[in-house]
């Protein structure tokens, strides 16, 4: 009689992983996700309301990286780059409050990836810096990238080869007159204006 082996792994491998302290990333390294799926603790990160003050799911030291991970409801406040970051195959299926905030003076480079579900703002700059965002798709969002309200530092924000559609307000916003904003072979749909409070000259759509 033959003995029958029963190996049922502890969960499934598509099961999300649940974040119950932010995960931080230190400077100059790479956290790799492996496609994983990650949510946050409602009750120690945030329930991924539009309430302020939610912890990250990942904090990301100067000139780390961030790798093919899918940020999953509850996503909290996302991903906090303190100075530069990397940001490779991210997707946030349902964003919380926002995606990312730039919390120290950096750029921020987005390639691959997309946003979903951002009942107000994808891509949020706290500190003066550039955002660089390649290859993404966003859809069903308020706003791409929003550069803090009142702040009058620069930032530079440039978006290429994206796709991105159903858009309530803008897809670059500003309120300062020396911030700018470039958009590059993007597609559209439902996106009812590109550029938000940029000094005139400051755009330009090719
Ligand atoms: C809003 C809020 C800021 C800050 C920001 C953020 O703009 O007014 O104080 O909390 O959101 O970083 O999410
Ligand atoms: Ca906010
Ligand atoms: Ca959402
Ligand atoms: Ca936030």
């Amino acid at each position: 009689m033959g003995l029958i082996v029963s190996c049922m792994p502890a969960q499934p491998a598509n099961a999300a992983t649940t974040v119950n302290s932010t995960i931080i990333v230190p400077a100059g390294t790479t956290y790799d996700g492996y496609g994983q799926t990650f949510v946050a603790n409602a009750s120690t990160l945030g329930d991924g309301s539009q309430a302020e003050g939610q912890k990250p799911v990942f904090r990301l030291e100067a000139g780390a990286t961030l790798k093919n991970v899918i940020l999953a409801a509850p996503a909290a406040d996302g991903v906090h780059c303190y100075g530069s970051c990397n940001i490779v195959n991210v997707t946030w299926s349902d964003v919380g409050e926002d995606a990312l905030t730039l919390k120290a003076s950096g750029t921020v480079n987005i390639t691959g990836g997309a946003a979903y579900k951002a009942y107000d703002k994808v891509f949020q700059l706290n500190a003066a810096g550039t955002i660089n965002i390649k290859n993404f798709k966003a859809n069903d969002i308020g706003k791409l990238v929003r550069q803090l309200g009142g702040s009058t530092y620069k930032t530079v924000m440039t978006v290429d080869n994206c796709d991105i559609s159903n858009v309530k307000d803008s897809i670059l916003r500003t309120d300062s007159t020396v911030s700018t904003g470039k958009i590059t072979n993007t597609r559209y749909s439902k996106v009812p204006t590109l550029f938000k409070g940029f000094a005139s000259g400051n755009t330009s759509q090719s």
